[in-house]
C-alpha cells in the first residue's frame, strides 16, 4: 500500500460516501477501494468490527466506525473544531446521525412487504420528526453548525438528510425534514458546496 485507502461499498451512500466526501473536500489523495456487494461476506472477516467503511495508512492498523475516521480527516485537515467543547458539540450531532441509521437501518432487511410499511410509517409520523426537530433546536443562525465553515460534522448531518429528500425511502415522505428549515439549510449548504459539487461533477 503506497497511499491511505478507504474501502466501503460501492454505492455514493451513507457512511462510506460521508468520508469519501471528507476526504475529497480535505484534498487528500486516497485509493477509494468500492466493494461490490457480492465480495463483501469474504471480505467482513479481515476488518477490525465486520463493517465498513475501513481506513487504512501505510504502516498503520486499520480504523474502522464512520465518526472515527471523520474526527481524524477533520483534526487533520481542518474539517472538526479545534477547541474541545465545540468539538464535542458537532460530536453529539454525528452520534445522533449513527442513533437515525440504527432505528432506519434495519427496516432495509424487513422481508415482508406490509410489516415493512407498517415499521417505516411509524418511524415517519414518531422518531424521524422528533430527531429533525431535535437537531433543529440545536443549529444556530447557520448554514453549518459553527457558522459558515463546514466540518465533517455538516457532512454527516447532510447524508442523513439526504437519505430521504430524494423520496428513495420508500413509505417514508420526501418530506419528513422539510419542516426544519435549519436543518434543511445545512443540507442544502453543503449539497451546494462547490466542492461537494466537484466531486459529483467527477462521476
Ligand atoms: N458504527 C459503524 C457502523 C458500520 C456499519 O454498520 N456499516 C454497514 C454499511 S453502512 C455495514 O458494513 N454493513 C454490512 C454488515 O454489517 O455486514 C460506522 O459508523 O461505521
Amino acid at each position: 500500500m503506497t497511499k491511505p485507502k478507504l474501502t466501503y461499498f460501492d454505492a455514493p451512500v451513507s457512511r462510506g460516501e460521508e468520508c469519501r466526501l471528507a476526504l475529497h473536500i480535505a484534498g487528500v489523495d486516497f485509493e477509494d477501494v468500492r466493494l461490490k456487494f457480492d465480495a463483501w461476506q469474504a471480505h467482513k472477516p479481515k476488518t477490525p468490527f465486520g463493517a465498513l467503511p475501513v481506513w487504512e495508512e501505510p504502516g498503520k492498523p486499520p480504523i474502522a466506525h464512520s465518526n472515527a475516521i471523520l474526527v481524524l480527516i477533520g483534526r487533520r485537515h481542518g474539517l472538526h473544531p479545534k477547541d474541545d467543547f465545540e468539538a464535542a458539540q458537532h460530536e453529539n450531532f454525528m452520534c445522533y446521525v449513527e442513533d437515525l441509521r440504527a432505528k432506519v437501518s434495519p427496516t432495509l432487511r424487513i422481508k415482508d412487504a406490509d410489516e415493512k410499511k407498517r415499521v417505516r410509517e411509524e418511524l415517519a409520523t414518531s422518531f424521524l420528526p422528533e430527531w429533525g426537530g431535535n437537531v433543529e433546536r440545536l443549529l444556530g443562525d447557520g448554514p453549518f453548525i459553527s457558522g459558515d465553515k463546514l466540518h465533517v460534522a455538516d457532512i454527516k448531518l447532510h447524508m442523513a438528510v439526504r437519505w430521504f429528500v430524494g423520496g428513495a425511502v420508500d413509505h417514508i415522505p420526501a418530506t419528513v425534514f422539510a419542516d426544519f428549515k435549519k436543518l434543511t439549510r445545512l443540507h442544502d449548504a453543503v449539497r451546494d458546496d462547490a466542492r461537494v459539487k466537484a466531486w459529483y461533477a467527477k462521476g
